[in-house]
């Protein structure tokens, strides 16, 4: 460990002004100057995030030098991942600030601040042992006075400048902890309420910043009860904890992290608990709570900023939490809530305990606080059994105070479980790592969207309306005015037969392109629509040595069936989709799709290439058996069709991506380079 590295003891990267306007951000202030690639490339200005971390609050340590989980390389290795990431230098790094005692009194009793702010001192020495014993999982020694002053202070801080826009959003880097902490005790680690001190701060000592509904959303794997209890009558604070919860015996026991807790008198509804019954949670189960019960709340409550408790003890080799969420489960848990206050996201790090998880995990959310490209992983496929029974329970209790749960979760969907007993190895870490090819190509197996599956499919049309997807075109519909006659209807140059169009004939929302690690080849002797010669077909599986390129067109998934059956001359007036939510989810989870009506076609096989924006992009080819069929030449491959290659190259050179030569070149190669 380099003590050098931390930002207090190295002044060219510390920032101790506490004016942001006219501060440089980290990487530029020392000299350099770090570009935000993925933000460039999109074309986005890079946002503001901002870091506290100092190492005085790892002076806050066990009396004896004991070991203890909570301890001091617990920041210190947060800092240094992502200082080796080059992450901390794209951020702002502001320096830490102690907790001014009113604010502190905001949710703390005066008692207790002057508790902790004395318990360090000399005259205190003797003591200090004897009142860590009798509370509940404390300990403390000549350094947890400042740490917890510094560790109440940065977040209010950060906080502060969240709120006032400097800051798009930030982390706060600290220790002790503070969700367990009440008003008038310190306990399970933690002397302050960082988290609840910064939303009083933002509520009742900052009205000109016009923050006046705050989410708090704790992830930590244990109950935070003392946010609980100092929001429980405040309609403006909407406190969410997801927890071990296991019937009251998990730390902090009893029944504080019930559901059945929901806050009292005004605060009625605003406090949500979602209470694992057992300990093996993952990305799936957490996810499912956010899919089911916080974001369709978070909808409704509106919030004009999100704290965030994150404890990172749920994460995946977490020696107290015995959890399993991944580093990507995180990314995309965090991602979910950036759709909310323009991304003014606060980040206080509360507990967690297995040092590489930690690092990994709070990499992961700083990166989507950058917006940088998700993450690649993948989880487990489905929640456990117990899982939907918690859920359900929770939206129920809840469904009087937020309409949007009022509706039973279809059993298409609570029929997606994994077992309880079940023990599954997650993902390994390797998944996470950087794709060397910059290829996404890796599938999730994870559904992150947030489908209402409806149990009556009345309306297949208007459910699917309401999702979007990108619809990967390799062939002739990467020519757009040729892919617009499978939505507008129609018959462009070469077509030997019209198209009917979509039911719903609105133009594709975005056309972007890409490429893909799939082999393009082409097949089949002749087709009706581009007579003599073969037409495209991608392999579905994926392959690092090939590259396709794709026209990706967001459109509906409605729009997508109706496209589906064109291709596979099919009639659209069907009563139930061929390409449903259930189909999209089965997708995801790279089980091969065969519609029953399609099976005989020859572009029935919908494959998942991935998420685009969080929105899953799909495309239509050949089956793996019929691949197999070209290979062994049951089915001749041929060069494209004349028209066929003139509309393939034509699309190319359109969209950008080549000139004439190159996409015939592009064109020759896949169809004379054997299978
Ligand atoms: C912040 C945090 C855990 C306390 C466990 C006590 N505290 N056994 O994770
Ligand atoms: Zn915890």
């Amino acid at each position: 460990m380099d003590p050098s590295s931390s930002p207090s003891s190295d002044n060219k990267t510390v920032v101790t002004s506490s004016h942001l306007s006219d501060m440089a951000t980290a990487g530029q202030s020392s000299g350099k100057y770090y570009e935000n690639l993925d933000a460039e490339v999109a074309g986005k200005i890079q946002r503001k995030v901002g870091l506290i971390y100092d190492e005085t609050m790892c002076k806050h340590d066990t009396p004896d030098g004991e070991d203890h989980p909570e301890c001091p390389d617990r920041i210190r290795v947060i800092w240094e991942k992502l200082q080796l990431a080059g992450v901390s230098q794209r951020c702002v790094v502001l320096g830490s600030s102690k907790a001014e005692d009113k604010h502190l009194q905001l949710v703390h009793t005066k008692d207790h601040v002057n508790l902790v702010k004395t318990i360090s001192t000399k005259q205190k020495d003797y003591r200090r042992n004897k009142i860590a014993s009798q509370l509940n999982s404390i300990y403390l020694n000549g350094g947890s006075s400042e740490a917890a002053y510094l560790a109440a202070g940065s977040v209010v801080k950060v906080a502060e400048k969240v709120a006032e826009g400097e800051l798009d959003s930030g982390f706060a880097i600290v220790r002790p902890p503070g969700h367990h902490a009440e008003t008038d005790e310190a306990m399970g680690f933690c002397l302050f309420n960082n988290v609840a001190v910064a939303a009083s701060y933002l509520l009742n000592e900052r009205p000109d910043l016009g923050v006046k509904k705050i989410l708090i959303v704790d992830w930590d794997v244990h109950h935070g009860n003392g946010t609980q209890k100092m929001f429980w009558k405040d309609p403006r604070v909407l406190f969410f904890s997801v927890h071990r919860h296991e019937y009251g015996s998990f730390y902090p026991s009893g029944d504080d992290g019930d559901y059945n807790m929901v806050g009292e008198g005004p605060g009625e509804g605003f406090n949500i608990n979602v209470p694992w019954d057992q300990g093996r949670c993952g990305d799936a189960d957490y996810l499912a709570a956010w899919d089911h019960i916080l974001i369709p709340v978070a909808r409704e409550f509106n919030p004009d900023i999100i704290l965030l408790s994150a404890g990172f003890d749920a994460a995946i080799g977490d020696p107290l939490g015995g959890c399993r969420v991944t580093p990507y489960g995180y990314s995309v848990m965090l991602k979910k809530l950036m759709e909310f206050t323009h991304g003014k996201i606060v980040m206080a790090l509360e507990g967690g305990y297995n040092l590489d998880s930690i690092a990994k995990s709070s990499l992961a959310c700083v990166q989507v606080l950058l917006e940088d490209k998700i993450i690649q992983g993948s989880s487990e496929a489905y929640p456990f059994e117990s899982t939907w029974p918690v859920i359900q329970a929770v939206r129920k209790r809840l469904c009087a105070y937020w309409p949007s749960l009022a509706d039973e979760l279809s059993w298409k969907l609570i029929n997606q479980k994994i077992p309880n007993p079940i023990i599954l190895i997650s993902s390994s870490d390797s998944e996470t790592e950087d794709d060397p090819h910059g290829l996404v190509y890796q599938i999730s197996k994870l559904s992150i969207e947030n489908h209402q599956v409806d149990t009556a499919s009345t309306s297949w049309r208007a459910d699917l309306a309401k999702v979007d997807i990108w619809y990967a075109s390799f062939g002739s519909n990467m020519w757009k005015p040729r892919f617009l006659c499978y939505i507008q209807g129609g018959q462009v140059d070469g077509l030997k037969k019209a198209c009917v169009g979509s039911m719903d004939k609105s133009p594709p929302k975005e056309i972007v392109w890409e490429t893909f690690p799939h082999r393009l080849f082409f097949g089949r002797e002749y087709t009706a629509r581009w007579g003599v010669g073969g037409v495209a077909f991608t392999n579905p599986l994926a392959n690092l040595n090939d590259q396709t390129q794709m026209c990706l067109y967001r459109i509906t998934l409605e729009q997508f069936n109706d496209v589906l059956c064109q291709e596979n001359a099919l009639n659209l007036d069907s009563d139930s989709a061929i390409f449903d939510l259930a189909a999209l989810q089965s997708a995801e989870n790279q089980i091969s799709i065969l519609p029953e009506a399609v099976s005989n076609s020859w572009y029935a096989n919908v494959v998942w290439l991935g998420k685009k924006g969080d929105i899953p992009i799909l495309t239509m080819t050949c089956t793996l058996s019929a691949v197999e069929k070209f290979k062994s030449g049951e089915v001749p491959v041929r060069p494209p069709a004349k028209a066929y290659a003139k509309t393939l190259i034509r699309g190319l050179v359109e969209g950008g991506r080549f000139s004439e030569e190159e996409a015939e070149a592009y064109i020759d190669n896949a169809a004379s380079k054997p299978l």
